[in-house]
C-alpha cells in the first residue's frame, strides 16, 4: 500500500459494536474520541440476537468494543481500560479520593439515573418502537420526566462546588453524565433552562470535538431537534 493510500484510507484503530442512542455506547464513543481513537462503528441490533454478536459479547449488550486485538463489554470496563492504556489526556485525577468521586458518579449515572430516567424516557419513547415493542407506557414516561427534575437539580448541586462534576478537573463522570443526557436530549427531555449552571457545564462539555459524532447522529424515524446539535442551545 502507498503513502497516501494509507493517508486517505487509514485503518480504524477500534470498532464499536453499538446503538445510537445507547448512553453506555455514547459514554464510549466520546472516550475513544476525547483519546483521539479513531473508531469504525457498527450498529448492532442487540434485540436481534445475531450469532456473532453473542459470541463477542455473549451478555447479548452493546457496547461491544474490538480495540488492541481484544474484544470488550461492560462500558465502564472499557472506559478504565482505555484510559490506562490510553492515559492522555486524562481522565482521571491521580488522588485517591477524587479517583473514588469519579467511579461513584460513574455508578451513579450508569445504575441510578439510568433506572430513574433514562429507562423510563429514552427507551420508553425510542428503543421500544425501533425494537418494534409498541408504544410508550405512559407512566414510567410521567416518572422519568418526574425525575430527571432531582436529578437535574442534584448535577446542579454538584457544579455549584466544583467546576467538573466531580472536581477540578473533567473526568469520566462528565462523560458519563453527557452521555446519557445527550441521548434525552435527542427526544428534546432536558429542560437546560432549569439552571444555568448545569446549562453552562453542558455547554462546554457538548463544544468538545469529541462530542461531533454523537452531535452527527440520526435515528431513523425520529428526526434530530434543532437545538440538539447547536451550540447555542
Ligand atoms: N452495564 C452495561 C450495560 C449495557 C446495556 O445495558 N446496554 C443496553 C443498551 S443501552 C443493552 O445492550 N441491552 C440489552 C439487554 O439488556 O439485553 C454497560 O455499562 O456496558
Amino acid at each position: 500500500m502507498g503513502q497516501s493510500e494509507k493517508k486517505w484510507n487509514p485503518r480504524p484503530m477500534a470498532r464499536l459494536y453499538h446503538i445510537a442512542m445507547s448512553p453506555y455506547c455514547r459514554k464510549v464513543r466520546l472516550i475513544l474520541a476525547e483519546k483521539r481513537i479513531e473508531c469504525e462503528l457498527i450498529e448492532e441490533r442487540y434485540w436481534e440476537r445475531d450469532p456473532s454478536f453473542l459470541r463477542r459479547n455473549p451478555a447479548a449488550k452493546v457496547p461491544v468494543l474490538e480495540i488492541d486485538g481484544k474484544i470488550m463489554s461492560e462500558s465502564a470496563a472499557i472506559c478504565e481500560y482505555l484510559e490506562e492504556k490510553y492515559p492522555n489526556p486524562a481522565l482521571m485525577p491521580v488522588d485517591i479520593h477524587q479517583r473514588y468521586e469519579v467511579r461513584r458518579l460513574v455508578g451513579w449515572f450508569d445504575d441510578k439515573f439510568h433506572r430513574d430516567v433514562t429507562s423510563k424516557l429514552v427507551y420508553e419513547r425510542v428503543t421500544k418502537k425501533i425494537m418494534g415493542q409498541g408504544y410508550p407506557d405512559s407512566k414510567n414516561v410521567k416518572d422519568g420526566a418526574k425525575k430527571i427534575k432531582y436529578h437535574l437539580d442534584y448535577i446542579a448541586w454538584l457544579l455549584e462546588q466544583r467546576s467538573w462534576l466531580a472536581g477540578d478537573m473533567m473526568s469520566l463522570a462528565d462523560f458519563a453524565a453527557a452521555a446519557h443526557l445527550s441521548a434525552l436530549d435527542y427526544i428534546s427531555d432536558v429542560d437546560w433552562h432549569r439552571n444555568k449552571a448545569l446549562k453552562d457545564w453542558y455547554a462546554k462539555i457538548k463544544s468538545r470535538p469529541a462530542f461531533r459524532s454523537i452531535l452527527a447522529d440520526q435515528v431513523p424515524g425520529f428526526p434530530q431537534p434543532s437545538h440538539y446539535a447547536d451550540l447555542d442551545f
